[in-house]
């Protein structure tokens, strides 16, 4: 008799546990559909209930919730750990910082963005030469070409003599030796001596400092954030110094170059004094112990006095700390011999040490870069061959002579 009473106790137990458990399976499919957990800050947030050891915090203020009040995650996010991440808390993604392109062989790779001065100086120049009849009106023909391509009028002199000598003393002309005396006279035209590298290491133990100049819209920022990418690809680190307060989104733009490859940008109030910043992006690159800081400043033109002084100001601001290593002056090369106009100007103003011939990729003028040398008797060190953010590409006489004649 016992034994079937405590049978039937044990029967009615299994019962209500049972039902127990089908009552509360049928209260979770009551609830209501559960959020996305991306949008539901509530499961992370603190438990309602002390913990052990917090009893002498002050009173808790939330309100109490029951286990019915806490939606579930939603059925795919159940086992995926990063969904239940607070999205009130949770950091947003580190920007990725990307890994530019070694800039050894860049010439050599961009060389087909040479199109067009391949087409007009290039192939212009050979075909001319292959003439059966090197006569008075093909040379002028070769003269014109080159002067069309902005080489300038003393340098198409120099090289139409030292090109009628050299064919005359060569007699017979095969292609191949045409080209390569073409080749020749072009690389040395270019001076294949002139020492191009850009300075960004100081002599001391300090960051190297590097100024870019130049008139609106050639591309000083661009050519700023591509450059700082050359410099994190060989593992300098880089302090960007924003002095262009000129342009309400210029130290946006600056700045958005920077955290591509992880450079710290330095800025101040839009109409803000531009050497100042200057001033304080070196200051910074020094505390930090920064490789380089590469100071854009803001476009400005050349026959305005007063911005040019200014320009003048950032750089003795700047050199408070020690001298520039690198002034490099950005050039548009499609604006051909206005640009020439401009080199001068800013000559006057800071002492250049090298060029960055930007646009390269947009003409036929690319005789520029003998022109521009000359007028400054500085290096072109740069060449900007498009708008993507390893378009620039150091430059060399052989290569560049290459792309234009073809080898
Ligand atoms: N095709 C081509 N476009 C370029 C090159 N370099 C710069 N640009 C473009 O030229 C435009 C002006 O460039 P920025 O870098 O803003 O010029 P900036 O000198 O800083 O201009 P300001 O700050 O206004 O003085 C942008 O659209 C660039 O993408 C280049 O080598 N080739
Ligand atoms: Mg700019």
């Amino acid at each position: 008799m016992e034994l079937i009473l405590a049978v039937v106790i044990a029967l009615v137990v299994a019962v209500a546990v049972t039902s127990g458990l089908v009552i509360s399976g049928r209260k979770k499919k009551q609830l209501p559909p559960a959020e996305p957990p991306s949008t539901t800050p509530t499961i992370t947030a603190p438990p309602a209930e002390p913990h052990v050891g917090e009893e002498a915090e002050t009173p808790r203020e939330e309100p109490r919730r029951t286990v019915e009040e806490v939606p579930l995650p939603a059925e795919e996010a159940v086992g995926t750990p990063v969904a239940v991440e607070d999205p009130v808390v949770a950091e947003p993604p580190a920007p990725e910082i990307e890994i530019p392109e070694p800039t050894a062989g860049r010439l050599v790779r961009l060389r087909a963005r040479l199109a067009r001065s391949q087409n007009s100086l290039g192939k212009g120049l050979l075909t001319l030469l292959s003439r059966e009849h090197l006569d008075e009106d093909t040379w002028e023909e070769i003269e014109d070409t080159l002067l069309t391509a902005d080489v300038g009028v003393a340098p198409t002199q120099e090289l139409v003599e030292r090109l009628r000598e050299r064919v005359r003393v060569l007699g017979t002309r095969t292609p191949e030796e045409l080209r390569a005396l073409l080749r020749e006279e072009l690389i040395a035209l270019l001076g294949p001596d002139l020492d191009r590298t850009v300075r960004t290491e100081s002599p001391a133990d300090v960051p190297g400092v590097v100024m870019v100049v130049g008139v609106n819209g050639t591309g000083k920022t661009t050519t700023t954030g591509k450059l700082a990418r050359v410099l994190v690809a060989d593992g300098k680190s880089v302090v960007l110094g924003a002095a262009d307060t000129f342009r309400a989104a210029a130290a946006d733009q600056l700045q958005t170059w920077g955290e591509r490859v992880g450079a710290r940008t330095i800025r101040g109030p839009e109409g803000g004094d531009p050497a100042s910043i200057a001033f304080d992006a070196v200051k910074e690159g020094i505390a930090e112990g920064a490789d380089v800081v590469l100071i854009d400043t803001a476009g400005r033109l050349h026959t305005k006095t007063g911005l040019m002084d200014e320009l003048g100001k950032v750089k003795r601001v700047v050199e408070k700390h020690g001298p520039l290593d690198e002034i490099l002056l950005v050039l548009d090369a499609t604006t051909g011999q206005n640009g020439l106009i401009q080199a001068r100007v800013f000559a006057e103003v800071v002492d250049i040490t090298g060029i960055v011939l930007t646009k390269l990729d947009g003409t036929a003028k690319g005789g520029i870069v003998v022109a521009v040398q000359r007028e400054l008797g500085v290096p072109v060190k740069l060449v900007g061959l498009g708008e993507g953010p390893d378009d620039l590409a150091p430059f060399e006489p052989g290569a560049f002579v290459d792309a234009l004649i073809g080898d």
